[in-house]
């Protein structure tokens, strides 16, 4: 495991779509899933009367989750392929749950966008193309799933892959670089074996498309800067802080900070699915355990860790250029959607319109704009409403870059230019 490079692979795409299904269809395909364990799944599916999410209750494990046949939160799961050792991070394609696919985005590497053959481009297939990019998710490999109800055509793939790559394009893809592939998750088809129902298609398999994404720089020289996912509680352990090291490195004795809440832990033990490490880096998804007591309610998502000596900034004013993607009539100073930035989700409020930009040139068009709309461009101030860890993009981009949603609908993004008061 060690010796293979490790990348964060984000599943994503509108609902039921067939991402769960994919995941536990790669593992299964691959051998990384036990026939034994596989039966039980067929028992799980059968007992919650859905027959074909067997896959799907691989990466399901929530009760709910499983009563409802969708996926609600991400869920991190190990998976290796002849290259690469990937943390696959499934997320859920349901609009109320948006949120937890966006915390999901922030740690990935890598995408996999699935979009279902018959369905094709639906809502959230196309708000998740725009999140990826957001939030500086470079690779993408395309999958367009359940060929198997559309009789494997042609005709429907290409139509699909044409309209994927105009939504890819529009938001700033270089297309050239991504991998469409036409597959079953169910029927296992295109997965790790050619199928023979689509003999028109030349081109990679899942498991092989995936072995072309390329391993990406690791920052390591930075501060350490680890955004929380999640906290957990282990018997005998205390409180283990979960997350994924996005700057900087960390080894047991580190003496670390955690804001914006300000409690200081020394670093017992990190651990990687389960495994100890010496020293952690930039991706690697891990949980810690603390020497001293730290109340787990005391911090959560959101939550960044980062050097005693070189504390992550807690900003109560910043600078930021935003532009308006979705918005059903206009902005103006005063308006407080949800920013999220990294793991964290805070309402903020943009206290002031600056100025107006030429998207295309960056010129100044107009000062201090009493409103803006969508497909402006402006430099705005912004204020949270509760303390939140943010740094400048040209320090720390994974924690300087922003999604604004707000109406269940991404409404814009942005970067910080500047954290013009630290609180
Ligand atoms: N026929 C067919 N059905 C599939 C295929 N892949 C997935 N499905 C079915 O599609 C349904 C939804 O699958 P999921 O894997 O839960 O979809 P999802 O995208 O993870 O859904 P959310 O996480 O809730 O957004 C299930 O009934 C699957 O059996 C496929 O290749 N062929
Ligand atoms: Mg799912």
């Amino acid at each position: 495991m060690a010796e293979k490079p490790h990348l964060n692979l984000i599943f994503v795409g509108h609902i039921d779509h067939g991402k769960s299904t994919t995941v536990g269809a790669i593992k299964y395909a691959s051998g990384q899933i036990s026939e034994q364990e596989m039966k039980k799944l067929q028992e799980l599916a059968k007992q919650y009367n859905r027959p074909t999410f067997e896959f799907a209750f691989y990466a399901d494990t929530l009760k709910e989750e499983r009563e409802r046949g969708i996926t609600i939160d991400i869920q991190h799961i190990e998976f290796e392929t002849p290259k690469y050792y990937f943390t696959i991070i499934d997320a859920p394609g349901h609009q109320d749950f948006v949120k937890n696919m966006i915390t999901g985005a922030s740690q990935a590497d890598a995408a996999f966008l699935v979009v279902a053959a018959a369905e094709g481009v639906q809502e959230q297939t196309r708000e998740h193309i725009q999140l990826l990019k957001i939030l500086g998710v470079d690779q993408v490999v395309v999958g367009i799933n359940k060929m198997d109800l559309v009789n494997y055509q042609q005709s429907r793939y290409e139509e699909i892959k044409q309209e994927v790559m105009k939504l890819l394009k529009m938001v700033g893809y270089d297309i050239t670089k991504i991998n469409f592939v036409p597959y079953s998750a169910l029927k296992l088809e295109n997965i790790t074996k050619k199928s023979e129902n689509m003999p028109w298609y030349t081109g990679p398999t899942v498991m092989e498309a995936l072995d072309q994404l390329k391993e990406p720089p690791k920052a390591i020289d930075k501060p350490l800067r680890m955004p929380l996912e999640d906290v957990l509680s282990v018997q005998g352990f205390g409180t283990i802080p979960v997350g994924v090291v996005e700057y900087g490195t960390l080894k047991p004795g580190d003496q670390i900070v955690i804001m914006p809440q300000n409690i200081k832990a020394e670093i017992k033990s990190i651990e990687m699915h389960h495994k100890p490490l010496p020293q952690a880096i930039p991706g690697d998804n891990i949980g810690i355990s603390l020497k001293g007591n730290v109340e787990k309610n005391a911090i959560g998502r959101g939550s960044v860790i980062g050097p005693a000596s070189n504390p992550p900034t807690v900003a109560k004013e910043f600078l930021a250029q935003i532009v308006v993607l979705n918005h059903p009539t206009a902005i103006a100073p005063g308006y407080t959607p949800v920013f999220h930035i990294h793991t964290a989700q805070v309402a903020c409020e943009i206290t002031e319109i600056v100025e107006k930009k030429d998207p295309k040139t960056g010129q100044t068009i107009e000062k201090n704009p009493q409103f803006i709309k969508n497909g402006d461009v402006a430099i705005v101030k912004v204020k949270p409403t509760r303390p939140v860890v943010a740094e400048k993009v040209q320090d720390f981009p994974k924690l300087g870059r922003f999604a604004i949603r707000d109406m269940g609908r991404t409404i814009g993004a942005g970067m910080i230019l500047d954290i013009t008061s630290k609180a």
